[in-house]
């Protein structure tokens, strides 16, 4: 094998304070974190990811601190990325304190993280995107990525999980319709969490009407809808068995490597678009030159980028 960075050695090796240390940097993008993650991206790919996603309050933390749970007793080890720009708002309990306060807290086999910097262009997801390649190449069996999933930026980010899990809860009522709007394609299982609540029944048949009537984009895998009591640790379980079909599925049916490709299809996207935008602001290198000719017309506007944009990347 090639080479690697001692930082990256020790991250693959597991070591907790490498990881928590290899997390800030790409939290921060310091330097340096590019070659971090290229040297990381090799040992990637052995990780099951999951996204949780839904609105605030619907219970996701609760039930990512439960499935976490679940996966310990299997023996698998697990890593959790909360996306969670509220927490510095709100100073809400964020699922950092909500798992402190359960048997997991100490288990060298879980390893969370709440991001909550907020970079420029669309620093929240990219960092969670890294975070990703992080806690895989450190060997993670499961990540759980848990977000709100607003924004175009977020559903990207979901785009990196194998399989995604859409959480509502029962009297939502316009909420479900929102969900219906910019989640509901993304969705290979529901989740109707707070069952011990009225109305729960409701829910599942509202959700089961509206999948109805959405065409599917993808054939083969019937979107199934979950109950459960995340509070009490109902039906928990039953939902990690599904995540499991699920991922089964995604291998047998090939749809495994269609999402791959789109996934590493957005990281290039994203990262060329922090190259161009580092290269084509005021004070970058050659960008004033480019500016002082073009308004000299010695050059036009599309030159410029032209000659700019070839010379980013030696
Ligand atoms: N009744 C009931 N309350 C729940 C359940 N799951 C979570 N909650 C509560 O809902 C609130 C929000 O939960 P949280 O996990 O922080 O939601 P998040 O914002 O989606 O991460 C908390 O007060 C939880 O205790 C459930 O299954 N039943
Ligand atoms: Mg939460």
């Amino acid at each position: 094998m090639t080479a690697i960075s001692p930082l990256a050695e020790r991250v693959v090796a597991g070591e907790l304070p490498a990881l928590a240390r290899a997390l800030t940097l790409v939290e921060r993008r310091r330097d340096g974190v590019n070659e971090l993650l290229a040297d990381l991206h090799r040992r990637t790919g052995g990780a099951q990811v999951l996204g949780v996603t839904g609105p605030p309050g619907s219970g996701k933390s609760t039930l990512v601190t439960g499935l976490t749970a679940e996966y310990r007793a299997r023996g698998r080890t697990v890593g959790v990325i909360a996306v969670d720009p509220s927490s510095i708002l709100t100073g809400g309990a964020i699922l950092g304190d909500r798992i402190r306060m359960t048997g997991l807290a100490g288990d060298p086999g879980v390893f969370i993280r709440s991001i909550a910097t907020r970079g420029a262009l669309g620093g929240l997801s990219r960092a969670a995107l890294d975070a990703i390649t992080v806690l895989d190449a450190a060997g993670k069996d499961v990540i759980v990525l848990e977000t709100v999933g607003v924004g175009q930026a977020e559903v990207d980010v979901l785009a990196a999980a194998q399989t995604v899990a859409v959480v509502s809860v029962p009297g939502m009522g316009d909420d479900v319709q929102a969900i219906k709007a910019g989640l509901l394609e993304i969705a290979d299982v529901h989740v109707v969490n707070k069952a011990d609540r009225d109305g729960a029944h409701k829910t599942v048949a509202e959700l089961r009407e509206m999948l109805k009537m959405t065409p599917r984009t993808v054939v083969g895998w019937n979107v199934p809808i979950r109950q459960t009591t995340a509070a009490t640790g109902d039906g928990v379980a039953r939902l990690a068995d599904t995540f499991d079909e699920h991922r089964a599925w995604l291998d047998t049916s090939g749809e495994g490597g269609v999402r791959e490709r789109r996934n590493a299809g957005t990281r290039i996207r994203w990262m060329a678009e922090e190259f161009v935008m580092r290269g084509l602001r005021p004070g970058a290198p050659d960008f004033d030159t480019a500016v002082a000719a073009v308004v000299g017309r010695r050059t036009d506007p599309a030159q410029a980028a032209r000659e700019l944009v070839r010379a980013l990347c030696p």
